[in-house]
Formats: C-alpha cells, sequence, structure tokens
C-alpha cells in the first residue's frame, strides 16, 4: 500500500450490533491512518425483509471487485426459507480457512477451522421422522487447511490435529492428512479427540499453540476458547481463501443489546486489525493490538468483561492510546 492507492474494502455492517462495531473499528483504521476505499453493501436480514433478498448476486458482484470484506454480524433467522449469509459467503468466496487467535487471560493459542465443508456440507434431508446431515471430509479440503495450518504453526511452536477418528471414519482422513502434511511441512505436531481438547481447553490451555480442525467442531471450541478469553466480545476472526477474504469479530448480532452502545467493539477492532496484516500492513496491525492492549490494561471495559464502558468510550480509548502513541 505505502500510501500510494488505497485498497479497495467492502464494509458489511448487518444486523444487530453489526454497525456499532464497525463504526468503532473504522474509527480506529482511520486513527491509525489506515487507506481503505470502502465500499458500503447492505446485506443481511434488515434488507431480507426490506427487499425479500438477504444477499444478491450483484453484491457478490461488489465483494469480488474488492480486495475483501469487513463484516460485523449477521442475524440467521430459524426460517428454513432463509439461508445464512454468512455461509453463503465463505461458500461462494471459498473462504476455506476461519483463522480464530486467542491472547487474553489464560490462552494464547490459534483455532485454525475448516470453513467449507464438514458438517457444514449443506447437504441434508428432513424429513418426518428421519433428518440427515451429511458430513463431507475431502482429502483437497483436508490438505489445503492442514497447509494453512502448518504455516501458522511454523511461525509459533506447535500443531494439534483435533478430530474424532476413533468414532468418525471420515475423521481419520482428516487426521491422517493433516499429519501427513505436517510431517512434510516438517512443522512438530500432535492430535487429540475433540472431546479431550474440550476439557484440556478448560484445564490445561497452555498445551496449545496452533489447533487444526473440522468446521463444527471450530465452531464450538472456538465459542469455548473465547468464553477462557473472557467474552466472545474481545475475539476477532479472518475467513481466508485463495483470492478473497473476509475479517468479523466471532460473536454474532446480539440483538438483546443492539443499539444499548453497550456492545465490546473489540473483536470488530482486532478484526480489522487482522484485515491491515493480510493488506500488507503489519505495523499498523500492531498499532492497533498494543493500544487495544493498552485500553484493557486501564480497565475500560464493556458490561461483557465486568465493566461499565461503552462501546464509544473504548473505541475513544483505544483511539486516544494510537494517538499518544503507545502502540
Ligand atoms: O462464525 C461462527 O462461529 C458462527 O457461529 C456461524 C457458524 O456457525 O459458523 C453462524 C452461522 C450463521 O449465523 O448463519
Amino acid at each position: 500500500m505505502s500510501g500510494r492507492y488505497s485498497e479497495k474494502v467492502a464494509v458489511i455492517r448487518g444486523d444487530g450490533i453489526g454497525p456499532e462495531v464497525i463504526d468503532s473499528a473504522l474509527a480506529v483504521l482511520e486513527a491509525a491512518g489506515a487507506e481503505i476505499d470502502q465500499v458500503d453493501l447492505e446485506v443481511g436480514l434488515g434488507r431480507w425483509k426490506r427487499a425479500g433478498e438477504a444477499l444478491a448476486e450483484e453484491d457478490l458482484g461488489a465483494i469480488k471487485e474488492c480486495r475483501c470484506v469487513l463484516f460485523g454480524a449477521i442475524t440467521t433467522p430459524s426460517d428454513p426459507k432463509y439461508k445464512s449469509v454468512l455461509l453463503r459467503m465463505r461458500k461462494e468466496l471459498d473462504l476455506y480457512a476461519n483463522i480464530r487467535p486467542f491472547n487474553d487471560g489464560r490462552i494464547d493459542l490459534i483455532i485454525v477451522r475448516e470453513n467449507t465443508e464438514g458438517l457444514y456440507s449443506g447437504i441434508e434431508e428432513v424429513g418426518d421422522d428421519q433428518a440427515t446431515t451429511v458430513r463431507v471430509i475431502t482429502r483437497h479440503g483436508c490438505r489445503r487447511i492442514a497447509m494453512k495450518a502448518c504455516q501458522l504453526a511454523a511461525e509459533r511452536k506447535r500443531l494439534t490435529i483435533v478430530h474424532k477418528s476413533n468414532v468418525l471414519k471420515s475423521d481419520r482422513l482428516f487426521l491422517q492428512i493433516c499429519r501427513d502434511v505436517a510431517e512434510c511441512q516438517g512443522v512438530e505436531h500432535d492430535d487429540m479427540l475433540v472431546d479431550a481438547a474440550a476439557y484440556n481447553l478448560v484445564r490445561n490451555p497452555e498445551k496449545f499453540d496452533v489447533i487444526v480442525t473440522t468446521n463444527l467442531f471450530g465452531d464450538i471450541l472456538s465459542d469455548e476458547a473465547a468464553g477462557i478469553a473472557g467474552s466472545l466480545g474481545l475475539c476477532a476472526s479472518a475467513n481466508i481463501g485463495d483470492k478473497y477474504a473476509l475479517f468479523e469479530p466471532i460473536h454474532g448480532s446480539a440483538p438483546d443489546i443492539a443499539g444499548k452502545g453497550i456492545a465490546n467493539p473489540i473483536g470488530a477492532i482486532r478484526s480489522a486489525a487482522m484485515m491491515m496484516d493480510y493488506l500488507g500492513r503489519a505495523d499498523l496491525a500492531g498499532k492497533i493490538e498494543s493500544a487495544v492492549q493498552r485500553s484493557l490494561a486501564q480497565g475500560i471495559k464493556t458490561p461483557d468483561l465486568g465493566g461499565n464502558s461503552t462501546t464509544r468510550g473504548v473505541t475513544e480509548e483505544i483511539i486516544k492510546a494510537i494517538k499518544r502513541g503507545f502502540a
């Protein structure tokens, strides 16, 4: 980037607290000196109610014209006619690696979740007496997620392959391929059954460094890790493919607190920092993270962390820290 031109970023604020936390993230990006060319898109339940469509084909087209997406949160109603926008984008943009770092409190690890197959295959049959969901594990899917996880593990210490191969034969393939890739890449690795991993995450989180796992296990373990880190509101994620990328806080749209001004903006702010890292501005990402740490250390916290600060209060404190050069 180096100030010569700015990157085109699709911004999807979404529903519930999505707009509040994305506005905070954009304000922090601006304070940090990020240059982005923002393309605002209206996507989500609000749009569905208004126009009968949550994510239009032209939105997907517009996204494909951008380097990446900054995404708030979207409410997925249980109406079977409504197709999850997030899952559609992950699939249609082939965002196969969901990377979720956790480094607050007792925890310092990255979960690398396969994001396009497994139990999220969408291959389902619902009858009156029986309902089936097909769990799809492919060699191609395993290889590429294992490669991504190995790249991260090589910069850290160890890779743990999390699976349920004692019961699910599909996970024997996942385990085998992940092991082969780790061997090939010279990455130190071990493996653990998902139930043992769930237990150990609570009891001994320091056992983990980089976890690679299938779609649903990654979904569940990352909420658990967020609980250990202190709050879902702190945690960020990157959904990365070979062509596109989408950055989002891991929390949902939290309709119960929407509009109250108390949502924790840190998950979205950290997602914006991950985006800057992706765009080649690791310096800005580092600056933002240091300011977040500084603000947390000052005790400026929203209610999810036991504090009484507002979304705005936290955002202003982080901006102040960036401007004072604590970063
Ligand atoms: O990103 C997540 O961890 C969320 O729980 C989504 C998931 O299942 O991967 C939720 C999907 C949705 O709301 O449609």
